[in-house]
């Protein structure tokens, strides 16, 4: 995160069609209970909550059985979309508290097309239990929140949502983290793909720290732009309960901590999403506090000053 930059925008993204349950609409006001506004305001941050977004206009369209709450989650997207790129634009940092996993379809589109007139290749940072590498004929369940990686790497365009020529993210700029949960179609779709995935076995073998270093290394070089889509679920359902796509065996605590603090130091984060809370089904706000524990850790808090290492 560059503390030049020093601003970032809140965005309320109340979206749970995506998910096919109810609860990731409450989600925003969870985030913002827990205090992710005041932690960034104490970071020194200026911070700008833009509130909650409404579903832009879609009456052109129509239902998918395929992919289910087409209409809405894509009038979302169309206002993610727009959202993202003025914050991003304005030389602030979007934060998109969602609201089901969807919703990247649109911020991921709008850093996207920030980083086109840029002229910067933009990275993503995937932080999941699952790929979201599912396309409406692929996906097993027909949820939306399963297909945002292949739709904004335009490789499931289901519908006229987002301009069919817009900037798509290279997927071999996808670095994934934390995966467990992978469905058959789809494992071939990201084989094929060349996004990067460092599974829970990778994490295990290598240690997160030497997986970090090279992501890092890899967007520094490029001098790209990197957008981190936090789901919940890449924790472990132990940290972080208030989830509805648990998966035993996800990242620790402090697995993901050193990721946001290694994160800070590099200066690269451009955006990010915080997604897939649901409060419904929380511990007490114990996973919205971790969440914007989390973020506050990627917008530099420390456990201590450190002297200034060689990479
Ligand atoms: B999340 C799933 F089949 N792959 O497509 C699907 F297992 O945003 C789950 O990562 C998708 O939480 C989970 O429905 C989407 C399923
Ligand atoms: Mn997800
Ligand atoms: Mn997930
Ligand atoms: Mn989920």
């Amino acid at each position: 995160m560059s503390d030049k930059t020093k601003a970032a925008t809140l965005i309320g993204v109340p979206l749970e069609e995506g998910s096919g349950r109810g609860g990731c609409a409450m989600g925003p006001a969870a985030l913002r209970i827990a205090g992710i506004g005041q932690a960034l305001g104490e970071l020194g941050y200026r911070v700008a909550d833009v509130g909650d977004l409404r579903p832009a206009s879609a009456s052109d369209l129509g239902e998918n059985p395929k992919a289910h709450h087409l209409p809405v989650v894509g009038a979302f997207a169309r206002a993610i979309e727009q959202a993202t790129y003025r914050a991003a634009n304005e030389g602030t940092i979007p934060v998109l508290l969602g609201g089901d996993h969807s919703l990247s379809m649109g911020s991921v589109s709008g850093m996207a097309r920030h980083a086109k007139d840029l002229d910067r290749p933009l990275f993503v940072l995937w932080l999941d239990a699952h790929a979201d590498f599912n396309t409406p004929a692929s996906s097993p369940s027909g949820n939306i929140h399963g297909m945002p990686v292949a739709y904004y790497c335009g490789k499931a365009e289901f519908a006229p949502i987002l301009p069919a020529n817009r900037p798509f993210v290279d997927p071999r700029h996808v670095y994934q983290v934390g995966i467990r949960s992978v469905d058959e179609q789809e494992r071939l779709a990201i084989a094929e793909s060349g996004v990067n995935v460092f599974d829970m076995r990778a994490i295990d073998e290598e240690g997160m720290g030497a997986i970090m270093r090279r992501i890092i290394a890899d967007v520094s070089s490029a001098n790209g732009l990197l957008h981190v889509s936090l789901d919940v679920d890449f924790l472990d359902p132990d940290v972080a309960p208030g989830v509805g796509t648990t998966v035993p065996g996800g990242a620790t605590f402090r697995e993901a901590h050193l990721i946001m603090e290694m994160l800070h130091d590099s200066g690269l984060v451009s955006s990010l999403d915080l997604v897939e809370l649901n409060p419904f089904l929380d511990d007490r706000g114990k996973s919205a506090r971790v969440i914007v524990e989390l973020a506050a850790s990627l917008f530099g808090r420390r456990i201590l000053d450190r002297p200034t290492r060689a990479a």
